[in-house]
């Protein structure tokens, strides 16, 4: 097991020291990070002492430890999980051969497009999340969107390692890009598109790190099956924190969920918002927003670029190692919908080319898992009404139903009727104008917003009541 050397300036279990080349490099993006932080992380907050876990070695026990930090203090590192000794590439053409300690040559523009990819979104976020800290429902949630918010800024170091060690000067040079794209900006936006979109009140922070955070569990689990070692190594331990990120998202729309079906039992009446609750069709809508630009993130349907990357070994399906084929996919077959005559059908496609759906798959089969068990809180309330999934041709911007418009239940439908439903399926501006209104700061400990019901437990043993965030 590798320690985590915190007598450095960066901390690192890549004995960073040993390469003062790398070592500078790193030590000159720094400062860069750090006024970024400045600039684009969580607003006023900078004197805050937050209950933060950093990481202190990279293994299953000891990686989290907590503690009282002010965020621009917080030890932003390098970590990769343990290298397994005689780890083989386990699909596509060099299937049985050594994982790659260096990138291999044929490869390094696909290589280092996944990784910026990757490395983009992490900073994203924490634009798109940069005003939320003022108005939080409770001070138990402020802490976790800190958390959050300083874990992508780590998974940012961990691209920007790679970038930096690896891929020389085009390397450096994109990892200063990854500092200079901002999400939202009309000039240099962020590199997919649900990255661009403003995260404007707690609903869609809870939306956002459940639906689109997932998407971050399944392109990271397929990118730690990489031939190239040092990425895969990387994104191991990146999914050891994601997991939290996830956990944010599904406890706190199941605590929205849960209050607006407490106040609609206790009220006899669905439309809750004038006794200060969300109703459940507006978490519907919210819904249908988010599970609907997630499916974007995971590219075409019929994907040249992502059997290229399988073949060359860089990126693999979810859990490639627990699914039982040849793991070379030059034979098989994959059905993905398609759309004929007016209708959504399935059609057989080349597996290879099929891998971004085959992983849309998997993703959507977990989100329905959460939809579910929020299904549950309301059942237990005795509410009649059930949240779902929207079909995925709805509202979507890439791939094959991007021309087309679709209702709820994957109909094809005129552009017209789309334009004229839109406000009733997804959140209109009055709906995110009373979400706003019902976002006022609370912060003092124990203490939550009317519209959101309080977590089951709190941090680390600590009570509800602990005073996570101390503002300064
Ligand atoms: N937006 O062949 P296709 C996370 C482009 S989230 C804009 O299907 P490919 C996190 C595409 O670039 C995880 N453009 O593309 C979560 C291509 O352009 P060119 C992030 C898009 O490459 C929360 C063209 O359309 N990680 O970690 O197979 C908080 C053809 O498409 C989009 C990754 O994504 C889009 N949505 O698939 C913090 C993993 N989709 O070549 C963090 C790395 C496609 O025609 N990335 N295009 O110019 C990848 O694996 C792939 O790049 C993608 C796209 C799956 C994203």
């Amino acid at each position: 097991m590798s320690t985590i050397d915190y007598s450095e300036k960066i901390p690192n279990n890549v004995n960073l020291s040993e390469d003062r080349r790398l070592q500078r490099a790193l030590e000159k993006w720094q400062p860069a990070f750090l006024g970024w932080w400045d600039q684009m992380g969580p607003e006023g907050s900078s004197n805050h002492e937050v209950f933060l876990r950093t990481a202190i070695d990279v293994s299953a026990k000891g990686w989290a430890h907590f503690d009282m930090v002010k965020m621009p203090d917080y030890r932003w590192g390098i970590f990769l999980a343990d290298k397994e000794e005689d780890r083989k590439i386990g699909f596509g053409n060099h299937k049985g051969q050594d994982v790659w300690q260096e990138v291999p040559g044929e490869y390094r523009s696909e290589l280092r497009r996944l990784i910026v990819t990757q490395g983009d979104t992490e900073p994203a976020s924490v634009e798109q999340q940069r005003y939320l800290g003022l108005s939080c429902p409770s001070n138990y949630d402020l802490r976790s969107l800190f958390q959050v918010n300083v874990e992508e800024g780590r998974h940012l170091w961990a691209m920007v390692y790679l970038l930096h060690a690896y891929f020389g000067r085009d390397g450096r040079e994109e990892a200063e890009e990854m500092l200079l794209r901002h999400s939202g900006d009309v000039d240099k936006p962020r590199i997919l598109e649900a990255f661009n979109v403003p995260t404007e009140d707690w609903l869609s922070f809870f939306m956002f790190t459940f639906f689109q955070d997932r998407d971050g569990k399944f392109q990271l689990t397929s990118l730690a099956e990489s031939g190239f070692d040092p990425l895969s190594r990387s994104c191991r331990f990146m999914l050891t924190e994601e997991a939290h990120h996830m956990f944010v998202g599904e406890s706190g729309v199941g605590r929205v969920v849960e209050r607006s079906a407490q106040l609609s039992a206790e009220h006899d009446t669905l439309d809750i918002g004038r006794h200060g609750g969300i109703p459940l069709a507006m978490i519907q809508k919210w819904i249908n927003f988010h599970f609907s630009i997630c499916l974007d993130l995971f590219g075409q349907e019929k994907s040249t670029n992502a059997a290229n990357f399988y073949s060359m070994g860089l990126k693999g399906r979810y859990n490639e190692n627990k699914i039982e084929d040849d793991h070379l996919l030059n034979n098989d077959g994959f059905l993905v919908p398609d759309l004929q005559n007016g209708k959504v059908i399935m059609s057989e496609i080349s597996a290879l080319t099929a891998i971004n759906e085959r992983l849309r798959n998997d993703y959507r089969d977990d989100c329905q898992k959460g939809v579910d068990r929020w299904n549950r809180i309301i059942e237990k309330a005795n509410v009649d009404f059930k949240l779902t999934l929207p079909h995925i041709a709805f509202n979507r911007n890439i791939g094959t139903f991007q021309d087309s418009n679709f209702d709820l239940e994957g109909n094809l439908i005129s552009a017209e009727e789309f334009a004229a439903n839109k406000d009733t399926w997804m959140p209109n501006s009055k709906d995110r104008e009373f979400v706003k209104s019902l976002m006022q700061r609370v912060v003092e400990p124990g203490k939550m917003a009317g519209w959101i019901a309080p977590p089951s437990r709190g941090i680390q043993g600590k009570d509800i009541e602990y005073e996570y965030v101390i503002l300064h």
